[in-house]
């Protein structure tokens, strides 16, 4: 076997991550999804633990050797229960999409209907869209916004009771306001009511989990079926996914669902890096940084409606904000992205509710302070990226000043080092 250090054995390999730390290190990140993890989190997901094949659960597995994996999943379920006061969890899903996919599968069929949020209002490609597969196994319909860009939840009810959708999921990918879960759990039982069977009402709240964690947004755990989650954006843990449930019967299925209905083995290595990251979860200190990603959002939104840029919703609740930058500034969402990108600020275009622009354009920018406030950027702090992209973006062909907003970046980064 090979026994080198990567890199001695891999120096193509190795100096890519090498130039990929040096490009974390310094530039500003406000993609949404994004976070940093913890040293715990990398040493644990990148220990031998890739090495042990684990199909089945704790105590039924399909392996022999399982003593110590069984513990560690065990360990992840408990914390998992603890962080979202729940009763039942799977984390095995190896993604978002991935417990999406499982979750659908445990309570539906092929050909029944699925009622999600569209993509261009800030829902999710596996809530229903066309060319994923839940826009294909699934009859999808869609709900949308209002014009002040707060959720329809008008109009969900009436396409509810028009269309009788089996399950109606609620969550997204670019929508910086609460969700009122309360209001959805009424609608599905309504629709249970009508149609006479179980509608069931799933949640996805895989942006907004850490903010669940800490208290700072509405818990649907008490209101939803199922609900699943990413485990690496604002939970700031490792990249994958899980899945939750306060129904016995339903975490059974669940369970089928994910294996062997959807995955094989589970990745242990994945599942030790997701319990290290709930411990930090369950930690005081998560509250006081979950609480600075909230204020640090509300700094943003303010300091940009200042420089003069209109939001969808006109503000936030939550870690990001979707300026509606082609409205503002007359730049669209890919090129704000680019010049962005030159300044060493990294954000993603997206598409604002009755986008002009075709999806891959887009006239939106998302920007979220999950990742800076990891990264120990205070409100005042969160104020000077706000100015540093309306710099930029303003003197998009001067060379000079672009340079000099990458320096300014530069050294604020140098200022809040990782690892
Ligand atoms: N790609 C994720 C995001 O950026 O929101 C959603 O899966």
């Amino acid at each position: 076997m090979n026994n080198k250090n990567l890199c001695d054995f891999d120096n193509e390999i190795s100096d890519l991550i090498e130039k990929e730390l040096e490009r974390q290190r310094t530039h500003i990140e406000l993609i949404a999804s994004e976070n940093f993890v913890s040293k715990a989190v990398l040493e644990a997901q990148g220990s031998i633990l890739t090495n042990k094949y684990a199909e089945g659960y704790p105590g039924k597995r399909y392996y022999g050797g399982c003593e110590n994996v069984d513990v560690i999943e065990s360990i992840a379920i408990e914390r998992l229960c603890k962080l979202f006061d729940v009763k039942f969890a799977n984390v095995q899903p190896h993604s978002g999409a991935s417990a999406n996919l499982a979750a659908y599968n445990s309570v539906l069929m092929p050909g029944d209907k699925i009622l999600g949020m569209s993509l261009d209002a800030g829902g999710h490609l596996t809530h229903g869209y066309s060319v994923n597969f839940s826009g294909k196994i699934y009859q999808a319909f869609n709900y949308g916004l209002k014009d002040d860009g707060f959720i329809d939840y008008d109009k969900v009810e009436e396409i509810a009771m028009a269309e009788l959708p089996n399950l109606i999921v609620a969550g997204a990918s670019a929508y910086p306001r609460i969700i009122d879960f309360k209001r959805f759990r009424e609608i599905a039982d309504k629709v249970s009511e009508k149609a006479g069977r179980k509608c069931f009402f799933m949640v996805d709240m895989a942006h907004i989990a850490g903010l669940v964690a800490a208290g700072l947004h509405p818990n649907p755990c008490q209101y939803a079926d199922i609900v699943t989650s990413t485990t690496h954006k604002t939970l700031r843990g490792p990249r994958g996914g899980i899945i939750l449930t306060n129904d016995e019967l339903l975490a059974k299925k669940i369970n089928s669902s994910v294996f062997p209905g959807c995955q094989g083995g589970p990745l242990m290595h994945v599942i030790a890096a997701k319990a290290v990251a709930f411990k930090e979860a369950l930690d005081d200190s998560f509250k006081v940084y979950a609480t600075q990603v909230v204020k640090n959002c509300a700094a943003l939104a303010d300091e940009m409606k200042k420089l003069g840029y209109s939001l969808v919703s006109g503000g936030t609740d939550n870690h990001l904000i979707l300026v509606d930058i082609f409205g503002s500034v007359g730049i669209s969402g890919k090129k704000a992205e680019n010049i962005l990108h030159s300044v060493n600020i990294t954000a993603n275009k997206n598409a604002i509710p009755n986008d002009t622009q075709k999806p891959t354009i887009t006239s939106g920018l998302r920007l979220g302070t999950a990742a800076i406030t990891t990264r120990g950027f205070n409100e005042e702090e969160t104020r000077m990226v706000a100015r540093f992209i309306d710099k930029a973006l303003r003197n998009k062909d001067n060379e000079e000043v672009l340079n000099q907003v990458r320096e300014e970046v530069i050294s604020l980064m140098a200022k809040h080092p990782y690892l």
